[in-house]
C-alpha cells in the first residue's frame, strides 16, 4: 500500500480497539494489535473464558477435521498434539494456553457482550451488556461463523416432552445409556457424535434428510516418542504443518474449485469408501448421495459408517413429518417413540455479528446496508462502516481449510491498514461501493466452476444461489489478500483532524 497523504507529520499514533469475541480470531487480533503498539485493546466476551467454538461445542466425539499442526497459529506451534485430528478439549486447552502466554486474558471483559456499536465523530462507541460505553478507533468483530445454532423448523418440535438439545449446547446431565435417542442431521457434527453415542449404549434413530460424502482420512494417535521428537525438533513441526497445508490446499480446495484431476480422485476415494464400508446394499443405497462430491462440505470421518451399522443404531430416511410429545412421525406414517432428541442441524452461517446493532457512517444500520444482500469487500471490510473489520466474513475460504490460517491472512491484510492509520495516512477507511460490486461479481463468476453447483442444497450458497464462500483456490485467495488494493478504498480525514 503506497503513501496516501503527506498532510501530517508522520508522528506515530497508537490507537485503540474493541474486539468482539475471544475465540481463535479474537485472541489472534489482540496479539497482533498489541504487537503493533495499540495502547488500549478491549475484548468483549459474552462467556466466562476464551475459546469460542471449542468452548461451546462439547458434544461426544468433538474434534477438528483439519490436521492439528496446520490448525495451530503459525507463531505458536504446538509440538505435542495427541492426535493428527485434535479433539475439542485439547484445542480448547491450546487456545487457553496461548491466551495466557500472550497475556490476552487481561484484555478480556468476560460475561460482557456488545449490544450496540455506533461510528460517531471518527470513533466507534460500543455499548456493552453491562450498560457502559467504550470508545475506540477500530472495531473488530471476531464472532465466528458457525456460532448461532440452527434449530429445525419441524412441526411440533416444541411439543416434545423429553429433553431436546442442539449439539452446540450439549446436555451432560442426560444419561443416554439404554435410552431411545432421536438424532436429526447427518453433517460433520453428526458423523463425529453418532458413533460415540452408539458406543455409549444409546438406542439411536438417525433421521437423515440428505446423505453425505465421507472422506476416510484416518486419525493417528501421536505417541509419546513422536511427541518427544517433535518437541526437540521444532523444524519438523513446521515441516509437518507445511505438508498438511499443501495437502489440503492442493487436494481439497482444488477439488472443489473445479480442478478435474483432484475432483475425480476425491470422488473415487469417497465412492470406494462407501462401497467397502457398508455391506448391506439397502443401507448403502440409503447412504449414497445423488449429488457431486464436494457439493456439500466433505465430511472427513472414519467412524460414522461403523457406528451406523451397529445393532443399536437405525438409519431412518423417510423424512420427518412431525414431532409429538412422545416421539417422531415419519412421512411413511411410522411412529418412533423417543426419550430424547438431539439436533445436529448446523448453524446460521450468515448471522455473523448479529443480533448486535451496528450503526456506521451517517447512522447507516447493518440491517439497511444488508437489506437486499450481504455486502462486504474481501470478507473483512464493509462499505459505510469505517474502521470496522469483520473476521471470517462473507467469501472467506471456509471450506475444508484451516480457519486459523485464514484468520492469520486476514489479520495480516487488516494490520497493513491499521499501521497506515498509525502513520497518520488517514483517519477513516472503508471500501468503495464500486470495489464491493466488482468483488461480488468476481465471486459470483467463480461459482460456475465449483462442485457447489453439483445438484445439492448447502449452506455454501445463499438464498439467491450465490456463494457465501470463496469459490477459487486457497493459493489465489492468499495471493489476492497479500495487501490491500489502495484504489479500492476511500481514505478520509475526519474534520477535527484536518483543522487541527
Ligand atoms: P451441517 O453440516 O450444516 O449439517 C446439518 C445437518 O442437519 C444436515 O445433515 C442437514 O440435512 C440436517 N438438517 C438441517 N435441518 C434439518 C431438518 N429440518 N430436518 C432434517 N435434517 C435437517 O452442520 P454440522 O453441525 O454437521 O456441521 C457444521 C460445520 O461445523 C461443518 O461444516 C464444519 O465446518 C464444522 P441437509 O443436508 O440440509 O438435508
Amino acid at each position: 500500500m503506497g503513501d496516501l497523504s503527506q498532510r501530517f507529520t508522520p508522528q506515530q499514533r497508537k490507537g485503540s480497539a474493541v474486539i468482539i469475541g475471544a475465540g481463535m480470531t479474537g485472541i489472534l487480533l489482540a496479539i497482533k494489535l498489541r504487537e503493533a503498539g495499540l495502547k488500549e485493546i478491549t475484548i468483549l466476551e459474552k462467556a466466562d473464558r476464551v475459546g469460542g467454538t471449542w468452548r461451546e461445542n462439547r458434544y461426544p466425539g468433538v474434534a477438528c477435521d483439519i490436521p492439528a499442526h496446520m490448525y495451530a497459529y503459525s507463531f505458536a506451534p504446538k509440538a505435542d498434539w495427541s492426535n493428527l485430528f485434535a479433539r475439542g478439549p485439547e484445542i480448547q486447552r491450546y487456545f487457553e494456553s496461548v491466551a495466557e502466554t500472550y497475556q490476552v486474558n487481561e484484555l478480556c471483559r468476560f460475561n460482557t457482550s456488545a449490544e450496540e456499536a455506533r461510528f460517531k465523530r471518527g470513533k466507534w462507541q460500543v455499548r456493552t451488556s453491562q450498560g457502559d460505553t467504550l470508545n475506540a478507533d477500530f472495531l473488530f468483530c471476531a464472532t465466528g461463523v458457525l456460532h448461532h445454532p440452527a434449530k429445525p423448523d419441524i412441526p411440533g418440535l416444541d411439543q416434545f416432552e423429553g429433553p431436546c438439545w442442539h449439539t452446540a449446547e450439549w446436555r451432560d446431565d442426560v444419561d443416554i445409556r439404554g435410552e431411545r435417542i432421536g438424532f436429526i442431521g447427518t453433517g460433520s457434527t453428526a458423523a463425529q457424535a453418532i458413533p460415540e453415542l452408539v458406543d455409549a449404549g444409546a438406542r439411536l434413530t438417525v433421521f437423515q434428510r440428505t446423505p453425505q460424502w465421507l472422506l476416510p482420512l484416518r486419525d493417528i494417535r501421536i505417541g509419546e516418542r513422536a511427541k518427544r521428537f517433535l518437541r526437540r525438533h521444532p523444524r519438523w513441526v513446521t515441516a509437518l504443518r507445511d505438508l498438511q497445508t499443501q495437502f489440503v490446499a492442493q487436494f481439497f480446495t482444488k477439488a472443489t474449485a473445479g480442478h478435474r484431476f483432484q475432483h475425480a480422485l476425491l470422488t473415487a476415494i469417497c465412492r470406494l469408501n462407501l462401497f467397502f464400508s457398508i455391506r448391506n446394499p439397502e443401507l448403502r443405497r440409503k447412504l449414497t448421495p445423488d449429488y457431486k462430491v464436494g457439493c456439500k462440505r466433505i465430511v472427513v470421518n472414519t467412524t460414522f459408517y461403523r457406528g451406523i451399522q451397529k445393532a443399536n443404531a437405525h438409519l431412518e430416511t423417510s423424512g420427518i413429518d412431525r414431532v409429538t410429545e412422545k416421539g417422531v412421525f415419519t412421512r411413511d406414517g411410522k411412529f418412533h417413540r423417543l426419550d430424547a432428541l438431539v439436533l445436529a442441524t448446523g448453524f446460521h452461517p450468515t448471522q455473523y455479528m448479529r443480533p448486535m446493532k451496528l450503526h456506521g457512517r451517517d447512522d447507516l444500520t447493518l440491517e439497511q446496508a444488508w437489506q437486499k444482500k450481504i455486502r462486504a469487500y474481501r470478507s473483512v471490510t464493509l462499505p459505510g462502516f469505517p474502521n470496522f473489520f469483520l473476521m471470517l466474513g462473507p467469501h472467506s475460504p471456509i471450506g475444508n481449510f484451516s480457519v486459523t490460517k485464514m484468520s492469520e491472512v486476514q489479520t495480516g491484510y487488516i494490520m497493513q491498514l491499521v499501521k497506515a492509520w498509525q502513520r497518520g495516512e488517514f483517519d477513516e477507511v472503508e471500501p468503495t461501493n464500486e470495489a464491493v460490486d466488482r468483488f461480488n461479481a468476481y465471486v459470483r463468476d467463480g461459482l460456475k466452476n465449483t462442485a457447489w453447483v453439483g445438484g445439492c442444497q448447502s449452506w455454501y450458497l445463499d438464498a439467491d444461489g450465490d456463494p457465501i464462500l470463496w469459490p477459487y483456490t486457497w493459493a489465489q485467495w492468499e495471493k489476492e489478500m497479500a495487501s490491500p488494493e489502495r484504489t479500492d478504498f476511500d481514505f478520509r480525514f475526519s474534520p477535527q483532524t484536518v483543522s487541527s
